[in-house]
């Protein structure tokens, strides 16, 4: 398949996997990266850096995506919940539950997919900007259609989450403490930032990584009780400055393959409160997902973890987190596992 632009976005890195990729920047993440990883699995201890699904608890932190709500799955007349199955045969003593559950798949812990943030943008080179996502794929389907209804089709034709499972999703973290440094009050952490809590830490960042972010975020919504303070949260613990060139310079350079943070955009959105310039309103997100195919992962659980390795004296990790393998979504819940 030949290239979908004529002129890539500055800085982009659109065909250097081939015209038809979809998992961006994953491909740095060799077989031998990811054996180098495993050498990370000292002690054979793991950590669940998940959130209960259920968490933050409202729609208070973002009104558009709303907690798990479970439906009664049907078995014939009835619901599927404590079925007997005496009732297809009376010999068979089973009781039987199944679930059918309607889930924002980026309410809680989760991945975004490229197919979650692209730009308008004139692939073409014609004068008109367009919606366009990573390596040039366009906006074809309507995730809803008039009045809130379905679309026929909704879900993503190209860079859906599917794309990030077929890799397994295996490889070393980086785990970055910011909450020692910057405390629980909102801090935009630009590169020179970074690179102090990097430094305090005595580690780097290097090809095929997962750079994770612990900001206390996480505690906070936990502490709430399924009640979160929308307000309180959107102003609370460090979010990288998207706005710092020189930070989305360095994400560039690193080679890593994924920011993690246990925040709900792991940016500053709005990023420029008060600009009247046509910009981003999610820098992080145009160079990550849009520009280069960094995958992106928010509101994970790094509390355990991250109090295990401080005490340690590391911060790094084994990582496995493959989202649902589920054709066409834009984002996926995910139940991360660290391995020390
Ligand atoms: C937004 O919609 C702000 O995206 P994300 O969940 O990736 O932060």
């Amino acid at each position: 398949m030949a290239e979908r632009w004529k002129t890539r976005p500055e800085g982009s890195n659109w065909g250097d996997f081939g015209p038809d990729d979809q998992i961006g920047r994953m491909n740095l993440l060799t077989p031998e990266i990811r054996r180098k990883a495993a050498e990370e699995i000292r002690e054979g201890r793991a950590f669940c850096l998940s959130l209960p699904l259920d968490y933050p608890g409202s729609n208070k932190l973002t009104p558009y995506r709303h907690p798990p709500r479970f439906h009664h799955a049907r078995r014939g007349p009835g619901h599927n919940y404590n079925y007997a199955l005496s009732d297809v045969n009376e010999i068979f003593s089973d009781v039987i539950s199944d679930d059918a559950v309607l889930l924002f798949t980026q309410y809680s812990t989760q991945w975004d997919a490229l197919g979650h943030v692209g730009s308008m943008f004139d692939a073409d080179g014609d004068g008109v900007a367009e919606k366009v996502y990573y390596n040039g794929y366009r906006a074809g389907v309507e995730i809803v259609g008039p009045d809130d209804a379905p679309a026929e089709d909704p879900g993503a034709g190209a860079l859906g989450i599917e794309n990030l499972a077929e890799t397994a999703v295996q490889g070393r973290g980086v785990l970055v403490d910011l909450e020692t440094p910057y405390g629980r009050a909102r801090k935009m952490v630009g590169y020179d930032e970074l690179m102090r809590a990097l430094e305090a830490q005595g580690t780097g960042v290097e090809t095929g990584d997962f750079l994770c972010l612990h900001t206390g975020f996480a505690e906070l919504v936990l502490s709430m009780n399924r009640d979160p303070d929308g307000e309180v949260l959107a102003n609370a613990c460090a979010v990288l400055d998207g706005r710092d060139e020189a930070l989305l310079r360095w994400i560039d350079d690193s080679g890593l393959v994924a920011i993690c943070a246990d925040n709900f955009a792991v940016e500053a959105y709005p990023s420029r409160p008060g600009e009247t310039d046509r910009y981003p309103g999610l820098p992080l997100h145009n160079l990550c997902l849009f520009r280069l195919g960094i995958h992106l992962g928010e509101l994970w659980n790094f509390a355990e973890l991250a109090s295990w390795l401080k005490a340690a004296g590391r911060s790094r990790f084994f990582l496995t987190a493959p989202p649902l393998r589920l054709p066409r979504a834009v984002g996926s819940p995910v139940t991360p596992v660290a391995t020390v």
